[in-house]
C-alpha cells in the first residue's frame, strides 16, 4: 500500500482537521501526521497556536487516524522525511494549493478539499469570548 504524509500544527483540533486527515488516510495504508514543534512555529511566524505540541500531539492521537506522528521541527525537514520513511504521497489541504509543488521531485503532491467555516483562528476567538 502507499504511505502518506501530511504537516499542520493542529491547533485545537477540530473538524477541519479531522476531515483532512480522513482525506489523507483514503490515499493510502499508512498516514505519518507531521505536527510543528512550537519553536518552529514561532520561526514561521505563527505566533497565536494556543497549545503547546503535548496537547496538540494529543488532538491528532484521539482522532486515531494517524498511524504514526513525527516532529516537524525545522525548514527543509520534508525533503528529508519523503526520503526517511519511503513516502509515496504528501498531501495537504487546499489554502497551501502550490506552495508545494516543489515535493514533486520526490513523490505525488496531493491538495486536498479544504473544510469551509472552520478554523483554529476562529476557535482561538471563542476561548477569547468565552
Ligand atoms: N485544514 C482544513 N480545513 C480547515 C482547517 C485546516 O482542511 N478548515 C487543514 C489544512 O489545510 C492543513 C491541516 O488542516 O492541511 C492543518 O492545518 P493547520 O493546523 O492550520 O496547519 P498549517 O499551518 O496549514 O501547516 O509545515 C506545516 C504545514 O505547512 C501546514
Amino acid at each position: 500500500g502507499k504511505r502518506c504524509i501530511t504537516y499542520g500544527t493542529f491547533d485545537l483540533f477540530h473538524e477541519g482537521h479531522q476531515k483532512l486527515l480522513q482525506r489523507a488516510r483514503e490515499l493510502g495504508s499508512h498516514l505519518i501526521v507531521a505536527i510543528t514543534s512550537d519553536s518552529f512555529d514561532a520561526a514561521r511566524g505563527k505566533l497565536n497556536v494556543r497549545q503547546p505540541l503535548m496537547e496538540r500531539i494529543e488532538g491528532v492521537q484521539n482522532s486515531g487516524l494517524a498511524d504514526q506522528i513525527i516532529i516537524e521541527e525545522y525548514q527543509g525537514q520534508k525533503v528529508h522525511d519523503i526520503s526517511k520513511y519511503k513516502i509515496d504521497i504528501f498531501a495537504i489541504g487546499s489554502d497551501w494549493t502550490g506552495s508545494f509543488d516543489y515535493l514533486a521531485n520526490h513523490c505525488e503532491v496531493v491538495y486536498l478539499e479544504r473544510t469551509a467555516g472552520v478554523s483554529s483562528t476562529q476557535l482561538r476567538g471563542e476561548l477569547r469570548l468565552g
